[in-house]
């Protein structure tokens, strides 16, 4: 067992049990030009959670932590996207409308990849999933399932929209959730602390209601 030093308290996790899920992060979300910028957003403020994420995968990867990674994004032909989500973009930006990086968060459009310094290997699954949380409407928990991970660490973008839906999904689901503190970021420093509050809150020896917040550096020296 591996002790990472988190908040509400320190967690113990078995590697062989723990997953690394790193949620979204996309071209789409953090480069300008793609469905994060065309709702409004400074894509900028996202860039933060890049180097850390690499120092996380690139330990996981070492310790032989099953990693997994999303994707949010749709169909070609919008089959998968609710009218009401792909109405809420401004006219021209909407979700398939063109831009920059293609086709705005649609699969296979250069804007839906992962970006070059958190690209997946081969062996690591790619969840593609249509809504903010990674469970909805995809196969995840049966991988998860099937490799009997029961924790996760949870790092990506947003902080407050797909990282906190999936935690919550995950708790529901019997998942324990560590989420990586600046693995995650959001378009709004104040909701990203707001998120990483809630997972904690509320919460003693075993956890906090939605689970676990950690650095990544105490995960990085239990890992090494
Ligand atoms: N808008 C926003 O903050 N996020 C999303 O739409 N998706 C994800 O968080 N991935």
């Amino acid at each position: 067992m591996l002790r990472i030093e988190a908040e509400p308290g320190a967690i113990a996790i078995a590697p062989e049990r723990t997953a690394l899920l790193i949620i979204d992060m996309q071209r789409d979300f953090l480069e300008p030009g793609g469905f994060g910028a065309s709702l409004g957003n400074d894509v900028s403020r996202l860039a933060a959670a890049v180097p850390p994420c690499r120092a996380v995968l690139a330990a996981a990867r070492r310790a032989g932590l099953p990693v997994l990674h999303t994707r949010e994004g749709h169909r070609p032909d919008l089959a998968d996207a609710p009218p009401a989500k792909v109405a809420r973009g401004a006219p021209g930006m909407r979700i398939g409308d063109p831009g920059p990086m293609g086709r705005i968060l649609i699969r296979g459009e250069p804007g839906h990849a992962i970006i070059p310094e958190l690209a997946p290997l081969p062996a690591e699954p790619v969840i593609d999933k249509p809504g903010k949380g990674a469970f909805f409407g995809t196969d995840l928990d049966l991988l998860l399932r099937n490799r009997g991970i029961d924790t996760l660490l949870v790092a990506g973008v947003t902080t407050e929209v797909c990282v906190h839906t999936t935690v919550r999904e995950a708790n529901d689901r019997g998942y324990r959730c560590v989420v990586l503190a600046d693995c995650c970021a959001s378009y709004f420093p104040e909701f990203h602390a707001a998120a990483l509050a809630m997972v904690k809150a509320q919460g003693g020896e075993r956890g906090g209601i939605f689970g676990w917040v950690s650095a990544s550096a105490p995960l990085l020296a239990a890992l090494d």
